[in-house]
């Protein structure tokens, strides 16, 4: 055991933080950056909750330095940030823009200066709009145009970023962007849903290409990784109807991802969970295998558990269904602590969820915890000082979920509390505050919470060791 109570993870176990472009960055229209898909679905009223959008945010564009600055005094091995495309590429395709690239040529190098290593994740969400106007990532041409945009990155950067993620949870893209329409686009469709989760997938294929080209044309070296929300989902009861719901979901939430990525195949219970609306239009010959190239690592965002019962359609008429009417409800936990999400805590299931993963694919790669942390209102302030004390309980406690499934065999090499700093939570704009480092929205300050000060002693406890 530490000193913070946890038990001894591998030495070179990474610790790092994370963040996402539209989440930070501000300054939507500087630099040359495109309106991306964000832009567009913040600005539509009633879309985000008070209306609230990313043009501001936390002012990184213009704050790097003073981030990077915080991530130093934290400690941390590596840094997860994300590109936005719409600046690389503000109409999706065609000539990179300049700006926009020295942009992150100056976030990578203070990183790097920082002794900070840039893990670098190509997709989090804002797809340029030009893209979308010519139907998005229900189309093939949208899965193309983002391998250009990834060997653009990978020739300008890939000197100095080697861990490349090249997209970040398909299925928030795919299922609560294009069937539940809570996230950008904010559609809700039912076989372009599926389209757009297969082109997803196809896009990771064909970067990943891109990105090991880039380097084995430069002389550099390449590791590259997808980033998915694998879900933890227990039946209700033992009923077998609430089994299926589960089998259903874990199609929607797992399987439709890891299958193709890592067993070469569909998930086999494709009409059970979507009937008709899974028709298979979308793919050709030969995708299984662009999809299926070896990955480097896996990253996982894992937050929290869900249980499930079985349930009739939301929607009677067959025709207007969505992807996402897979006959499942929601059960409540009960007995447990819910954060500001409202989402359970229950750690114990993020060992279940990495042990049944590692068991049930055998190419499974070494695993990166690529998000995990707690939405609190950290109402409990005492002058400069924010005491989450909830937060650092949360990290803890998965910190020792990953450390039962590293005992268990499980490979996970490191660990990205998500996030540095407060900042735009999707559709719940503001108030849901997940950053170990909090940011006053008037002033845009930035205050490290006890939580930061938590995480960097037990960095430093652990780097102690590694001697
Ligand atoms: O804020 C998000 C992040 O962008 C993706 N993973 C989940 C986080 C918390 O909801």
């Amino acid at each position: 055991m530490t000193a913070n109570g946890l038990p001894e993870l591998p030495p070179d176990f990474l610790f790092g933080a994370a963040t996402a472009s539209y989440q930070i960055e501000g300054a939507v229209d500087e630099g040359g950056r495109g309106p991306s898909i964000w832009d567009t679905y913040s600005h539509t009223p009633g879309a985000v909750d008070r209306g609230e959008t990313g043009d501001i945010a936390c002012d990184h564009y213009h704050r790097y330095r003073e981030d990077v600055a915080l991530l130093e005094e934290l400690g941390v091995d590596a840094y997860r940030f994300s590109i936005a495309w719409p600046r690389i590429l503000p109409a999706g395709r065609g000539p990179a823009n300049a700006e926009g690239l020295a942009f992150y040529d100056r976030l990578v190098d203070e990183l790097l200066g920082a002794g900070i290593e840039p893990v670098a994740t190509l997709y989090h969400w804002d797809l340029p709009q030009a893209l979308e106007d010519e139907g998005g990532w229900r189309v093939r041409g949208t899965a193309e145009a983002f391998a250009e945009y990834a060997r653009i990155a990978a020739d300008r950067l890939g000197d100095r970023v080697t861990r490349w993620i090249t997209l970040n949870e398909p299925f928030c893209s795919a299922f609560i962007g294009h069937a539940i329409g809570r996230h950008a686009p904010g559609t809700r469709e039912g076989t372009p849903a599926l389209a757009t989760a297969h082109h997803l997938l196809l896009a990771h294929g064909l970067a990943t290409h891109e990105l090991r080209a880039s380097a084995v044309e430069h002389g550099r070296s390449a590791e590259v990784g997808i980033t998915l929300n694998l879900d933890r989902l227990i039946p209700a009861t033992d009923s077998a109807e609430d089994h299926a719901a589960v089998d259903r979901a874990e199609t929607m939430h797992n399987r439709v991802w890891l299958d193709p990525l890592l067993g070469g195949r569909y998930p086999h219970n494709e009409q059970e969970t979507w009937g008709e609306l899974a028709d298979g239009s979308y793919r050709r010959e030969g995708d299984l295998e662009i999809i299926g190239r070896p990955l480097d690592f896996l990253g996982i965002n894992y937050y929290r558990p869900g249980k499930l019962k079985d349930a009739p359609h939301d929607e009677p008429d067959p025709a207007r269904r969505t992807a996402a009417d897979i006959r499942v409800a929601d059960v409540p936990f009960d007995g447990v602590r819910h954060t500001q999400m409202g989402w359970p805590v229950v750690p114990e299931s993020f060992t279940d969820l990495l042990v049944d993963v590692h068991r049930r694919y055998p190419n499974l790669p070494p695993i990166l915890i690529t998000e995990n942390g707690s939405a609190e209102a950290d109402e409990d302030r005492t002058g400069a000082r924010v005491h989450d004390s909830d937060r650092i309980d949360y990290i803890r406690e998965h910190l020792l979920a990953v450390a039962a499934a590293i005992e268990a065999g499980v490979d996970v090499r490191g660990y990205f509390v998500w996030s540095l700093m407060d900042n735009f939570e999707w559709a719940f704009g503001y108030d849901r505050r997940f950053g170990i480092v909090r940011v006053d929205y008037d002033t845009l300050e930035r205050t490290p919470k006890d939580s930061y000060h938590w995480y960097r002693a037990l960095i430093r406890e652990h780097a102690a060791k590694r001697g």
